[in-house]
């Protein structure tokens, strides 16, 4: 790794599987350094294509998303760092393929555990191709003030604290991402600040080291010192420790390498790293920290001393005048998530939805308040359910049992009804169930089945103001309105519907009162004096019966009546059950492998 810089204030990114907070910390960075554009051109997510919405401070903006790594690097030539968030299962491959991209310098590895073998793969292709791998097993790197890896520095609070927003003199590089942290405060604390921090990874074999990094920093010249964090295990130092001794590093280093505390465990001991394993003497931190000490880097007591050395060689800097004070300015605040503030109760917002019947946050859902398991073990059917979620209470079994015999009686009545039909015609014509289903449940309304509503608001308001059935049938003639509830294409006086039948005497032997059945049978016995198709229906049947039901239970207020048959339930009765026959004859079409539907021309009047 020969060059310098890997990062500016334009630098672009292609980032690899979509992972919003990364990313979003990524938009976030730049809005505080004051970058002009986003460094994050293009997210790959393999096999899906289109935009995704981030903020760019407080402005939405929309980052496309590439199906493949060639996809993304053609439409962006500029961009020449590769975030890698790949699982350790394909961080290989794809980074192999990014390597092997025209456009890409740098490839920042995040997985752990990508196979050592598959490592050293990609080394000696980045290597023998002079490109830059940075991971795997990191947290990236961050160039203050130009260019941040995903989450390398942690919270926009962190970063504005250890003044990463702006450039300052040090070059920083360790193996640990969590520890790099750490070093970015102390460094801040005591210097003027991080130029450019990079965390190699902790794996055995880092796709680049310690001293490539260090080496790089020597070439920089905003960097005028370099601070360095090895830890035990491996021998990474000791080529930083032979680039100093052949004065390849001219640049103070001050250098500390943890694990000292090692040596207290009478085993080998691996830390959290792969690579960080207690070995033989030369792989131990005490040895490494001499070797560093002896080769004139600057090198601590113990880790507490690190950042007083630290201090110590910004200052002789500073003395020697080698160091430019740095332009302080106030980075802009970043534009708090609403979901964040209203976490930490800062803001409130209006809500856009409210609801009533069912809750499906806890553990677990909810409907009308009753927890699912308990549904299950009461035993409750889908009368219950449906008691529930329409009428949010839990009615009497006579009532639940009722609506489970509406809605079976009204599940289907053969292919030549209406709903049926056009569900037929519509499954034949090669659509989806949905499709097939809708098309029947939309000839639902004041002539097919959807008249339950009107028959329970006509037969009330009539009884309720005493008109006698001649009065009402009569009244309704005169403002030209069919009964609702009445009449049949096919039943007949002497061929009565036996829904209307069954319904009637479930009603007459559970219901407490029948008053409104009885009436709409008295309307029904004056329009069976006008012609013998009118009968009732089914839909009235279930309209005059559902008032009784809500008189009668003694679970309804009479306002609550009122608004039941005013906003108009019992449609949704039809509408439920057909959809179980409709959804049948959808199958039944589908089965029989039916072909397109053509009426006959015989069974058209064509005529002028
Ligand atoms: N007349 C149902 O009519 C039908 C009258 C009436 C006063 C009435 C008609 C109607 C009200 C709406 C209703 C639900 C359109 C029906 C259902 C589900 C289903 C369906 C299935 C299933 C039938 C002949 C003469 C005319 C009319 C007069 C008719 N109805 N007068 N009140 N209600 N009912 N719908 O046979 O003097 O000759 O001009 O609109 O309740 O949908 O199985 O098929 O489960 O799928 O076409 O059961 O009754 O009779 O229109 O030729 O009328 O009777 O004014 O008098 P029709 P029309 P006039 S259950």
């Amino acid at each position: 790794m020969a060059t310098g810089q890997l990062f500016s204030r334009t630098t672009q990114a292609l980032f690899y599987n979509y992972k919003q907070l990364p990313i979003q910390r990524m938009l976030d960075f730049d809005f505080l350094c004051g970058r002009e554009t986003p460094s994050v051109a293009g997210i790959i997510n393999p096999g899906s294509e289109g935009f995704q919405k981030l903020f760019f401070g407080q402005e939405e903006i929309a980052i496309p998303v590439h199906g493949s790594i060639e996809a993304a690097c053609a439409a962006h030539p500029m961009a020449d760092v590769f975030i890698n968030f790949a699982s350790f299962r394909s961080a290989a491959a794809s980074s192999m393929s990014a390597l092997k991209q025209p456009t890409i310098r740098v490839v920042a590895i995040i997985a752990e555990g990508v196979p050592e073998s598959d490592t050293k793969h990609l080394i000696a292709y980045a290597r023998s191709n002079n490109k830059v791998v940075i991971g795997p097993a990191t947290v990236g790197g961050i160039q203050a003030g130009a260019f941040r890896i995903g989450d390398t520095a942690g919270t926009i609070d962190n970063i504005i604290a250890c003044k990463l927003y702006r450039p300052g003199s040090v070059g920083f590089v360790s193996k640990s991402g969590g520890m790099s942290n750490e070093l970015y405060n102390t460094i801040a604390r005591v210097t003027d600040g991080i130029y450019e921090g990079i965390a190699i990874g902790g794996d055995v074999f880092p796709g680049s080291t310690l001293s490539d990094h260090v080496l790089r920093f020597n070439n920089i010249p905003q960097v005028k010192m370099i601070v360095v964090l090895g830890e035990l295990g491996g021998r990474d130092e000791y080529s930083l420790v032979e680039a100093i001794k052949q004065g390849k590093v001219n640049k103070p280093v001050v250098a500390w390498v943890s694990g000292t505390c090692a040596r207290l465990f009478k085993s080998e001991v691996q830390f959290g790293h792969a690579g960080a394993k207690s070995g033989g003497e030369l792989e131990s931190a005490q040895a490494k920290n001499q070797a560093l000490k002896d080769a004139g880097a600057v090198v601590p007591t113990s880790f507490e001393a690190f950042e007083a050395s630290i201090k110590e060689a910004f200052d002789k800097l500073v003395e020697e005048g080698k160091i430019e004070s740095v332009k302080e300015f106030t980075p802009p605040p970043i534009p708090e998530d609403l979901n964040t503030a209203i976490k930490s109760g800062k803001v409130r917002a209006p809500t856009h939805i409210i609801s009533t019947i069912s809750d499906d946050r806890g553990e677990e859902p909810c409907y009308a308040g009753v927890p699912m398991s308990s549904i299950l073990e009461q035993g409750f059917g889908v009368g219950d359910i449906i008691s529930l979620l329409w009428f949010k209470r839990s009615l009497p079994r006579y009532c639940t049992k009722f609506i489970e015999i509406c809605i079976m009686l009204c599940a289907d009545h053969g292919p030549c009804v209406s709903g049926a039909h056009n569900t037929i015609v519509t499954a034949r014509a090669g659509k989806d169930l949905v499709s097939s289903l809708v098309s029947g449940l939309l000839t639902i309304g004041p002539r097919f089945g959807g008249a339950i509503d009107d028959a329970a608001r006509y037969f009330k308001d009539a009884y309720d103001r005493g008109l006698t059935p001649y009065e009402f049938v009569e009244s309704m003639k005169k403002k030209g309105i069919r009964v609702p509830g009445i009449g049949h294409r096919i039943k007949r006086g002497d061929n009565r519907d036996k829904r209307v039948e069954l319904l009637q005497e479930f009603a007459r032997t559970n219901f407490p009162s029948v008053k409104y059945m009885e009436y709409a049978v008295q309307v029904e016995t004056y329009t069976l004096t006008k012609a013998n198709n009118l009968v009732m229906n089914v839909d009235g049947a279930i309209g005059s019966l559902f008032l009784d039901l809500l008189a009668g239970s003694g679970m309804f207020t009479k306002p609550e009546i009122d608004e039941i048959v005013e906003i108009g339930y019992l449609n949704g009765l039809f509408v439920l059950a057909r959809s179980i026959g409709l959804i049948g004859h959808t199958f039944d079409q589908k089965r029989l492998k039916q072909p397109l539907y053509r009426h006959p021309w015989e069974d058209v009047l064509y005529t002028k």
